[in-house]
C-alpha cells in the first residue's frame, strides 16, 4: 500500500503498522490524509492476512488535530460536509473488523484525541498529551469528541476537558481512563506491537465477535447488549477455531486456530 501520507509496515504475525506521516505539521488531519486513512482501513479490514492494526504518528505528535488552515475559510455547510469525512473515517477504524491499537507518541489533540478514541485501544508514551483544544477556536469538536469523549471517561471529566480546552500528559490520561498503560517512548511500539501480537494469537472470528458485540452493545440497553453477546457467542460455535480451541484444552496442548 503506497500512500503520500501514511506508512503500512508488517511487524509478522498478522501484524499491521500504519504511521501517519506528515511531521511538518505535527500530522495534521487535511483532506488528503483522511481520504488516505479511509482507503487503509478499508484494505486492511479486507485483508485475510491481516489481524490487528496498530495505529501511531511520526515524529513529536500522534495527530494534532483536524488541519486549521483547512478548517480556517469554511462555510457553515463546508464545515459539516468536513466533519462528516473525519466523522466517516473514524467510523471506519471504529468499527473495522480488526482490532486497532493507537500508540499515542506525542500530541494528540482535537481530531488526534478524537481518533485515538475512535481506536479499540490507547497506549501512551510519557510524551503524550491529549485535549480537545476546539473551544479556543471558536468551534466544537467535530470528528466524534462530544460523543465518545463522554464514552471513554464519563461526562463530567469530558465536559471538563472539552469546556476548559485543557491539554492532560500522559499520567492524568491514564489516571482518568483515557489510556491503559503508559510506556518510555522508546519502548512504546514495541509494547504496543507485544500487545498486538497477543491479541493476533487468539482465535481471530472471536476477537471480531467480541469487538462488534461491544461496539454494539455499549450503545444499548442491557437487554438488547445480552442478545447481542448471545448472537456472537452462538455464532462462534460455527467456527472451526471453538472446536480446535476447546479439543486443545481437553488435549491439554496449544490451539492450531485456522481463523475460519
Ligand atoms: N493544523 C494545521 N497545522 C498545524 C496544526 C493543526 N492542527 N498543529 C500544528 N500545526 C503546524 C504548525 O502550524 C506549524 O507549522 P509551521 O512550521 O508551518 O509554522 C507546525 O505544525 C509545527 O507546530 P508548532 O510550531 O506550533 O509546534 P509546537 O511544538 O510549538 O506546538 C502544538 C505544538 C502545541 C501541538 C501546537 O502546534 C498546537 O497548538 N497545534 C494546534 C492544536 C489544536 O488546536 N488542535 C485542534 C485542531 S481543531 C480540531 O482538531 C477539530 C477536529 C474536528 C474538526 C471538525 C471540522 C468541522
Amino acid at each position: 500500500m503506497d500512500y503520500k501520507y501514511l506508512l503500512v509496515e508488517d511487524k509478522g504475525d498478522g501484524v499491521k503498522l500504519v504511521t501517519i506521516n506528515k511531521e511538518k505539521s505535527l500530522n495534521a488531519l487535511n483532506s488528503e490524509v483522511l481520504k488516505e486513512l479511509s482507503d487503509c482501513f478499508l484494505k486492511l479490514d479486507k485483508c485475510q492476512e491481516t489481524k490487528v492494526i496498530v495505529l501511531t504518528g511520526a515524529g513529536k505528535a500522534f495527530v494534532a488535530g483536524a488541519d486549521i488552515s483547512e478548517m480556517s475559510p469554511l462555510s457553515a455547510a463546508e464545515g459539516y460536509a468536513f466533519g462528516k469525512l473525519g466523522m466517516d473515517v473514524f467510523m471506519q477504524v471504529e468499527r473495522n473488523s480488526k482490532p486497532v491499537i493507537a500508540a499515542v507518541n506525542g500530541f494528540a489533540l482535537g481530531g488526534g484525541c478524537e481518533l485515538s478514541l475512535s481506536c479499540d485501544i490507547r497506549l501512551a508514551s510519557t510524551k503524550a498529551k491529549f485535549g480537545q483544544p476546539e473551544v479556543g477556536l471558536g468551534i466544537t469538536p467535530g470528528f466524534g469528541g462530544t460523543q465518545r469523549l463522554i464514552r471513554a471517561v464519563g461526562p463530567g471529566m469530558a465536559k471538563e476537558l472539552i469546556y476548559t480546552a485543557n491539554i492532560i500528559n500522559a499520567e492524568e490520561a491514564l489516571r482518568i481512563g483515557l489510556v491503559n498503560h503508559i510506556y518510555e517512548p522508546e519502548e512504546l511500539l514495541d509494547q504496543a506491537i507485544k500487545l498486538a501480537k497477543t491479541i493476533a494469537s487468539k482465535a481471530k472470528l472471536a476477537v471480531k465477535y467480541a469487538k462488534s458485540a461491544i461496539n454494539n452493545g455499549i450503545q444499548a440497553d442491557i437487554e438488547t447488549g445480552m442478545e447481542i453477546e448471545r448472537t456472537s457467542f452462538g455464532l462462534c460455535f460455527a467456527t472451526e477455531d471453538q472446536k480446535e480451541g476447546m479439543k486443545a484444552f481437553l488435549e491439554k496442548r496449544n490451539p492450531e486456530f485456522k481463523n475460519r
